[in-house]
């Protein structure tokens, strides 16, 4: 296996379950250099969401790492009891083992934090965001020549040739709900020159969470940090009544592309994003003339399993 490029990465997350284990696997990663995180308050309560990443750095003996609050807000609620999710992963004992006092989050918001951080860079980073993309999109609508410090953009939001997740009033179930929570935020987005990977749910439904997974994952409980994994995604299990087949593997896909990019295959898409209802934070894949992303497509479920929990084992 070729060994992945090595990155210098800013991380938005929003929170959830999935977004939490996101950041434990890129804190695993040899070869990603952390250069800040922020946390928007879409699928989370902020508090618990911000206290639960830096229990986690600090697990990680990383308190060095910076951590901002985003403090702009989407037009479309995420649920309540998802948000709530947060609550029981910032009280897992294994993350309140430790004594050591947690340092605060930074005081500027999350697109500032961001843009401090870009202007800084000194070679073009990767921005990876698993929830919404408000920030960023504030971030370059007020310094648009911010563009030339990102490498890449890596988002876990939008739904191409498939069917969206978001059940509510006024929708059409088209849109999927990083997208639907702030969706001018993905026009303005759009609007910008920055190079976008996308990992839509067309990609993120090969990667249900399965008990085999998790069994595996039990398997190698010894590991501390599958210990503390396995206990997070046991949380979501049976957290979905109806019209979903479980959790998935939205934002830990996504971030485990960083890791391994030969599990999943892409391919070139020309979208437009639709930002007012019935279709809100719809991202429509177009025949001609539409913003040109790279979009996850086909995922080697396999080969993803075995290096998320060759990973986890530490
Ligand atoms: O739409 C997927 C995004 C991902 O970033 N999130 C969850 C992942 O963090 C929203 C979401 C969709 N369905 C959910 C979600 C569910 N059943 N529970 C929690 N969040
Ligand atoms: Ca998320």
């Amino acid at each position: 296996m070729t060994q992945p490029q090595p990155r210098t990465v800013l991380f938005d997350h929003d929170g959830g379950v999935d977004d939490l284990l996101s950041l434990m696997m890129l804190l695993s990663m040899p070869h990603i250099t952390l250069a800040g995180v922020v946390v928007t308050p879409a699928d989370c309560f902020l508090r618990p969401a911000t206290s639960a990443t830096l229990k986690i750095l600090r697990f990680f003996e990383r308190d060095d790492i910076e951590v901002s609050e985003g403090d702009l807000h989407g037009v479309n609620p995420f649920p309540r009891a998802w948000r709530a999710h947060a609550y029981a992963i910032d009280a897992l004992p294994i993350l309140n083992e430790s004594t050591a006092p947690l340092p605060q989050p930074v005081a500027e918001p999350g697109h500032e934090f961001l843009a401090r951080k870009l202007r800084a860079a000194e070679s073009p980073v990767t921005v990876l965001m698993t929830g919404p993309v408000s920030n960023l999109a504030e971030a370059l609508t007020r310094e648009p020549a911010l563009v030339e410090k990102i490498e890449e953009v890596v988002w876990m939001g939008g739904a191409l040739q498939v069917g969206g997740n978001v059940r509510d009033y006024e929708h059409d179930g088209s849109a999927e709900w990083n997208a639907y929570w702030d969706p001018p935020a993905v026009y303005r987005l759009w609007q910008t020159d920055a190079p976008i990977t996308l990992f839509p749910l067309d990609a993120t439904d090969h990667v249900p969470v399965t008990t085999d997974f998790l069994l595996r994952l039990a398997r190698q409980r010894r590991y501390p940090l599958s210990d503390l994994a396995g206990q997070c995604w046991a949380l979501t299990v049976g957290t979905i009544p109806g019209y979903e087949y479980t959790y998935h593997m939205w934002d830990t896909l996504t971030t485990g592309y960083l890791g391994a990019p030969h599990c999943i295959t892409f391919r070139q898409v020309r979208t437009e994003v639709i930002p007012s209802p019935p279709s809100a934070g719809r991202i429509k894949e177009v025949p001609s003339n539409g913003r040109l992303i790279r979009a996850a497509d086909k995922v080697d479920v396999e080969s993803f399993h075995a290096y998320v929990l060759e990973l986890l084992k530490r």
